[in-house]
């Protein structure tokens, strides 16, 4: 397959950058943290967007390597900012495959010793679909915590057995998928299943961030039912690091 060659010969050649949503507090409007998001930068094809090549990384398990490179490059960055007193939540995305493997953990801990970083201020997000069910990696999830990270799930609300899952992970974040934010207006039904995670996430205290707010009137809506956190283009689309600064504060 030829966009597997490219991706090989990009990952070796260090054709990636990370983008970064800025994350904020709903009722302060303050900056809480920023979701690293990979681009490829193809020498030829221009820019390829993740939805095209992040499903082929995870099939020829070359998301492996590229995830590895994403990580180091989130912490490092955090590192940056942690050192000018910005002290911000850096969420990188997980995939299945990266967690399943035998060396993830090791390559958590190696690159958080490496770049020197506040672990806590690490966020690593899982979707259901990394979850199956099998006890190892709800190990790897428990080990992985016990470093300080912090643990979300992503895209939440739109597999089989989200609810099942918020009992059986030790997780401190619930992303709520944008699904759910689309159709959020003055129809009581709509917010329904927002309205019911968020009850339950209130209950045993997870902190819950609503992805993919557009509109002042979702925002709204969000803040009357006790949403704590948001991202979307509403705030902010991805952008470069050094214009995330502009949101940024230092508070020591
Ligand atoms: O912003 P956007 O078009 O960047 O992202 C599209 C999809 O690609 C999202 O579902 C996002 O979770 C996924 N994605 C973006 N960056 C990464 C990454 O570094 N690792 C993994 N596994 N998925 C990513
Ligand atoms: O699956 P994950 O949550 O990691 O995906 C992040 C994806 O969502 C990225 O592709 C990002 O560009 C996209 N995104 C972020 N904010 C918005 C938004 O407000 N609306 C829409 N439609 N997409 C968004
Ligand atoms: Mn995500
Ligand atoms: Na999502």
């Amino acid at each position: 397959m030829v966009l597997e060659n490219e991706l090989s010969k990009s990952i070796e050649l260090g054709c990636f950058h990370l983008d970064y949503q800025p994350i904020f507090n709903l009722a302060t409007s303050n900056l809480t943290g920023v979701e690293a998001l990979v681009r490829w930068d193809h020498p030829d094809l221009g820019r390829i967007p993740p939805d095209q090549f992040i499903e082929i990384a995870e099939e020829t398990r070359l998301i492996i390597c590229l995830g590895k490179w994403v990580l180091r490059q989130a912490c490092r960055q955090a590192r940056k900012w942690e050192e000018k007193g910005y002290y911000y939540t850096m969420a990188v995305n997980v995939s299945a495959v990266q967690l399943a493997d035998p060396e993830f953990l090791m390559i958590v801990k190696n690159v958080l010793e490496d770049e020197g970083n506040n672990p806590s201020l690490l966020e690593l997000e899982l979707t259901e679909s990394v979850l199956g069910n099998q006890a190892e990696i709800l190990g790897v999830v428990e080990e992985i915590r016990k470093l300080g990270v912090k643990i979300a799930l992503d895209d939440f609300g739109t597999g089989y057995s989200s609810f099942s899952y918020i009992n059986e992970l030790p997780i401190d974040t619930l992303k709520i998928d944008r699904s759910f934010i689309h159709n959020l207006d003055a129809k009581v039904q709509n917010g329904a299943i927002v309205e019911a995670i968020l009850s339950i996430a209130n209950t045993i205290e997870l902190n819950v961030v609503a992805e993919g707010i557009e509109r002042q009137e979702q925002l709204t809506i969000l803040k009357k039912l006790g949403c704590q956190e948001g991202q979307g283009y509403f705030y902010s689309k991805p952008i470069e690091a050094e214009e995330c600064e502009k949101y940024m504060k230092i508070n020591r």
